[in-house]
């Protein structure tokens, strides 16, 4: 029972070695220390003896150990992820090949965007530095493939969140960055009010999404008739309805204020009421990793309850000196403190300091600050009518 024992701390502590695990370290050292008393005692005494006066002690010795071992082994969760950014010192996030108020490189060649300040997010949790984020820009059809084979570390790219992906692709959605729906873009010379005014048309799809699955199913429900025009890229796709390819352009609505924003003469297209789908779009990881996908989904909990709670980029010093609990948990002044992500007790802290709330980083995107004036609408929080409700941080 023993050398049992024995050998039972000697595998903690050779798990937990390379951890910041100061206090369980003490723990197990104190726990060491014991044991050995014990063995001395053993030694010294008879046999009948060892037996009746340790026996219970050896006994609550190896329950503590259990207890040890249990929440040791919550804490050293390893994520292959987390360790491959941080020996690259930088995170690589797939992103669309440029689409405005989502992912979309400016002239000097820095992206901006709502999802891709999602990555940058996640830098700021884990990195400690939003900056170190690497892009990568990917069309619908090669962003699965992408992270399947670990070309990058996270998808960011306005991707709906469906069964098929979230299952037979083996990834993990980490949550809803943003609420959205399909729609239509016609022009203005196509005389047309509403979806169902559209039979015969011919239309412009981005190839391997969801806006081409949904259009089937629409059409064929109301028994309309199409001509379906077919891009790769979204660039393409704009292009095709431009040169008059096409005389309806069909995306997540969202995605249709972003292109409409890339049209010589935008005031001759009109965006359609109707919505014909549901598209929850969100961030994406590889399934096996399950450190890694707390962390994203934690990130945009993150970004979703400092919005609840009133922290922002601009008033979260402040709030440091809060008597708010939750604030209090929130800024890892308290409670568990990222210990449990395999971060620091500032993640959340660094997250809201260096990229913003949900609300700030939505406005400036895709909101009232960007120019696609998108309301919040359904991307409100909970406590305003919309749909942003995030699990409390505790
Ligand atoms: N949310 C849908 C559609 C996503 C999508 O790729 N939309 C097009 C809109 S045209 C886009 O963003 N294209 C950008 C690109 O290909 O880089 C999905 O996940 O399938």
């Amino acid at each position: 029972m023993q050398a049992c024992l024995l050998g039972t701390l000697c595998l903690l502590m050779i798990s937990g070695c390379d951890r910041d695990n100061a206090q369980d370290k003490a723990l197990i050292k104190a726990l060491e220390n014991k044991v050995e008393m014990l063995e001395q005692q053993m030694e010294e005494q008879p046999v009948q003896n060892v037996l009746s006066q340790d026996s219970q002690r050896v006994e609550e010795l190896e329950k503590e150990v259990n207890t040890l071992r249990g929440r040791l082994s919550k804490q050293i969760s390893f994520s292959p992820t987390l360790e491959h950014i941080a020996e690259k010192g930088y995170l690589e996030c797939g992103v669309s090949t440029g689409l405005p108020g989502f992912s979309m490189p400016n002239q000097k060649g820095e992206w901006y965007g709502l999802d891709v300040e999602f990555c940058q997010a996640v830098a700021a949790a884990t990195l400690g530095d939003k900056s170190k984020v690497k892009f990568i820009p990917l069309n619908a059809r090669e962003r699965f493939a992408a992270l399947q084979k670990g070309e990058i570390d996270i998808l960011s790219r306005n991707t709906t969140w469906t069964l098929q992906r979230d299952t037979a692709l083996e990834l993990h959605f980490a949550g809803i960055l943003y609420f959205d729906g399909q729609g239509f873009m016609v022009k203005k010379s196509l005389n047309a009010n509403r979806a169902e005014d559209l039979s015969g048309a011919t239309i412009c799809v981005q190839s391997g999404t969801t806006t081409e699955l949904n259009l089937e199913d629409y059409f064929k429900l109301n028994n309309l008739t199409y001509t379906l025009v077919p891009f790769d890229t979204a660039q393409e796709t704009i292009m095709g309805f431009e040169e008059g390819r096409c005389d309806v352009l069909t995306a997540d609505q969202s995605g249709l204020y972003g292109l409409r924003l890339n049209l010589k003469n935008a005031e001759d297209a009109i965006i359609l009421p109707d919505i014909i789908s549901k598209e929850p779009l969100g961030p994406v990881v590889r399934q096996g990793d399950d450190q890694w996908y707390n962390i994203v989904k934690w990130t945009l909990n993150a970004m979703i309850n400092a919005e609840e709670l009133g922290i922002n980029s601009q008033n979260i010093d402040e709030m440091k000196s809060s008597e708010i609990p939750e604030v209090r948990r929130f800024l890892g002044l308290d409670g568990p403190q990222g210990k449990s992500l395999g971060l620091k007790p500032d993640w959340a802290y660094q997250i809201i300091k260096q990229v913003g709330n949900y609300g700030e980083s939505f406005d400036r995107t895709v909101g009232i600050q960007s120019p696609l004036h998108i309301q919040r609408a359904q991307n409100s929080l909970w406590t305003q009518g919309g749909l942003h409700y995030a699990p409390p941080i505790r």
